[in-house]
């Protein structure tokens, strides 16, 4: 019987992409660096989860001399660029830069007023996943949600399952009896890797994904209902 749904939250419940990439290039202007990253860059950069983990891959791309750098020096820049990505992104979602993909708050409440527990397994920082669904929900968006995982108590980005296998364990179900919502490649390779059966809704930056594996491909949430849910799982047990 499934029992809950776990999202992924960026390019899953909103295309934040344009956000965080705008974000990042804003800190890198900040930080003095000559970086730009362009929209075919960024396609690429994102099969590297996680902004930190995605600065300091490019950063070793681009530059010859990073093991001559000291690695506490080196995670030191890397994280005073990304807090100001972070603190950029957040300004972005607060203008008003980021909404919900079609369907997505439509199935939550719905999921919710039946019954089903709805969780969050992200690589994203909570002050990020906060902005968005503040906006997106208002105040009391964290009441929908029994658990989250993000960056902070995961620190294995995806497509490592750590994420999914602890969310799992906090609501203490088996993966059988839930589903996962995702909207790339690495994403559903860690829902997966946790046994999860995976809905995944590509966006414009993942299209071009390999997503064998899926439970369904959708562009969007739009039109899905509860009972689509249960009747996709039901065929999985
Ligand atoms: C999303 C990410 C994130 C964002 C940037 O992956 O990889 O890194 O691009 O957010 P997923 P941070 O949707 O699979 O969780 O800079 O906060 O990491
Ligand atoms: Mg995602």
């Amino acid at each position: 019987r499934l029992r809950a749904l776990i999202f992924d939250v960026d390019g899953t419940l909103a295309d934040t992409e344009h956000a965080h990439r705008a974000a990042f290039n804003e800190a890198f202007a900040e930080a003095g660096l000559d970086w730009h990253w362009d929209e075919p860059l960024y396609t690429r950069l994102l099969e590297v989860s996680g902004g930190k983990e995605r600065i300091t891959h490019y950063w070793r791309e681009v530059r010859g001399d990073i093991k001559a750098i000291n690695a506490g020096a080196l995670a030191d820049t890397v994280q005073h660029i990304h807090d100001h990505k972070t603190a950029g992104y957040e300004r972005r979602v607060h203008d008003g830069a980021v909404q919900l993909r079609p369907g997505v708050l439509k199935l939550i409440e719905s999921a919710h007023r039946d019954g089903l527990r709805l969780a969050i397994a992200t690589t994203t920082s909570p002050v990020n996943i906060a902005a968005l669904l503040r906006a997106a929900m208002g105040p009391t968006w964290s009441s929908f949600f029994d658990v989250i995982e993000d960056a902070t108590t995961a620190p294995h980005k995806k497509p490592h399952p750590q994420v999914y296998v602890q969310t799992l364990q906090r609501l203490q179900l088996p993966p059988a009896e839930c589903l996962a919502f995702e909207d790339s490649a690495n994403g559903l390779k860690a829902a997966r890797a946790a046994r999860l059966a995976t809905v995944v809704t590509p966006n414009p930056f993942t299209a071009h994904h390999d997503f064998s594996g899926a439970l369904r491909i959708l562009p969007s949430l739009q039109g899905t209902t509860v009972a689509d849910l249960r009747g996709w799982h039901a065929a999985t047990q």
